[in-house]
């Protein structure tokens, strides 16, 4: 009996894998699915620039500066939770060189400091809070080093992968290993203040650096304004552009032979390419304030703001990353708690009720049971609804069975098997006849398409218009912003 029920098994799941479309062009990684799930994250920066009230430390701080009078990782984490934050990267050193952890690589760090006696650790204590609230954690160690006095030789190369290894050690699993490219040239560099050039395209020895990465933190997402696994959306306003795809292929600048991180100069990154060489999201980071460190004289975005920065990021296939600033106590300011917790409420609220949930729906084509379009309403994006494979333009009916009144449509594909729709449209069923509501191109992992008032039908019909392959959409929604 027993070997009766495994060939049955073996046999349905070889029928179901048969029956699966072929991936199309470049694929996400296991690391990058897992990043696609988490959206909306955070960027913590506090070191003693939040006391110097800087955006770039020199280098040349007093480490007694970094003297936070009240610090408390529970406050801040439980403040970007409220916020939906799903994940938090600590930039565990910034450009001023001051290192948040007790690191055996350079002086000057937090046992300088009189923070918990000099026995503290920051980025313990953050990555403690982050993981007891169920978030997951990443690091930022900055590569340019205005207080080392070896910032430009080789030795210096040796310290900054020293304390790379030294977080993908001591602070479990992470979800990003995020570096930037950044570098003014001047700096205290261990008294010698003085302008320090290095050549950008050599200097860190990125294909060696990042192998570390992948060895010690294999699911790190390694995110820089060339990948590798996530792109840098080109501009730190906190959106993506209109037409977005997953796709990038980094290209050297005119006169280089290599592409590495510091270019970013790269006109495509806030669309991407289409049918680019690699899957490499884009993350659009933007500090809630105006600035990623604290200023007693800023304020934090709206809620409002805050939501549409959402829909122009995570609704167009890429991640939010919210820079999040502690004040000198060591806590987010209470208008960041509110702006925060009014901010995840608009999400949460908005998206609680998919309107289309119970509808019933039809598709010109599905490719068999399996590949049903009602796997667009299950509300699982492992599921998913498929054409047959010579079938490249499709049109779904939604039937909300009464009228129903909405102003956001939900669509995601099923990106495992890559980025497929290239052109789709809305219509709304009005006055006994079909409206076009939206022209669309991408779609990738999620697209939130915000109509400018609402509108209230019966019926809705999406009609994917242009595709290389067979079709794949994993889920569909409508909503009613609330707050
Ligand atoms: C940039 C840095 O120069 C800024 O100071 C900040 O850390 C931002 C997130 O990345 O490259």
């Amino acid at each position: 009996m027993k070997w009766i029920t495994i060939l049955l098994l073996s046999v349905s799941i070889l029928v179901k894998a048969q029956n699966a479309p072929k991936p199309y062009g470049a694929l996400p990684s296991k690391r990058q699915l897992a990043w696609h799930d988490i959206e909306v994250y955070g960027l913590i920066h506090f070191t003693p620039t939040t006391f110097e009230n800087k955006e770039w430390g020199f280098g040349d701080a007093d480490p007694k500066t970094f003297n936070p009078t009240d610090f408390n990782a529970e406050q801040i984490i439980k403040a970007a939770k409220a916020g939906g934050l799903r994940g938090i990267i600590l930039v565990a050193k910034h450009h001023d060189g001051f290192a948040l952890w007790p690191t055996k690589t350079t002086a000057y760090n937090i046992m300088q400091s009189p923070f918990r006696g000099g026995k503290g650790d920051l980025v313990k204590e953050i990555e403690q809070a982050v993981r007891k609230n169920g978030l997951s954690f990443g690091v930022y160690c900055s590569p340019w080093d205005r207080n080392n006095a070896k910032y430009g030789t080789p030795e210096y190369l040796a310290i900054y992968q020293a304390q790379l290894k030294e977080l993908y050690s001591n602070y479990g699993s992470l979800f990003m290993s995020w570096h930037d490219g950044a570098n003014g040239g001047d700096g205290y560099y261990g008294g010698a203040k003085e302008k320090r050039s290095i050549d950008n395209t050599t200097y860190y020895d990125w294909n060696n650096t990042w192998a570390i990465t992948r060895k010690m933190q294999p699911m790190a997402n390694i995110f820089s304004d060339i990948g590798l696994d996530i792109r840098w959306v080109g501009n730190e306003d906190g959106n993506a552009a209109e037409t977005s795809w997953e796709t990038f292929t980094p290209l050297p600048p005119e006169g280089k032979n290599v592409a590495v991180p510091g270019q970013a100069n790269y006109p495509q990154s806030p669309m991407g390419i289409r049918n680019g060489k690699f899957w490499m999201p884009a993350e659009c980071d933007v500090p809630l304030r105006k600035g990623w460190f604290y200023h007693p004289t800023e304020k934090p975005k709206t809620p409002e703001t805050l939501f549409d920065l959402y829909l122009k990021s995570v609704g167009r296939g890429a991640g939010l990353d919210l820079g999040l600033a502690p004040d000198t106590r060591g806590q987010l300011h209470e208008d960041d708690v509110a702006a925060l917790k009014a901010f995840g409420d608009m999400v949460a609220h908005t998206f609680a009720n998919n309107l289309a949930k119970t509808a019933q729906i039809t598709a010109s084509n599905s490719r068999g049971k399996t590949y049903g379009v009602s796997k667009i309403l299950d509300a699982n994006r492992n599921s998913y609804w498929a054409t047959k494979d010579d079938v490249r333009t499709a049109s779904i009916e939604i039937d909300l069975k009464a009228t129903k009144t909405f102003d956001i449509i939900s669509l995601q594909e099923y990106i495992p098997l890559g980025q497929r729709i290239e052109a789709y449209n809305i219509e709304i069923f009005e006055n006994n006849s079909w409206k076009k509501v939206f022209d669309g191109t991408s779609i990738g992992a999620k697209r939130l398409i915000k109509l400018e008032t609402p509108v209230s039908t019966t019926k809705v019909r999406v009609n994917i218009t242009k595709s290389p392959v067979c079709i794949t959409l994993s889920e569909f929604g409508i909503y009613k912003k609330r707050d």
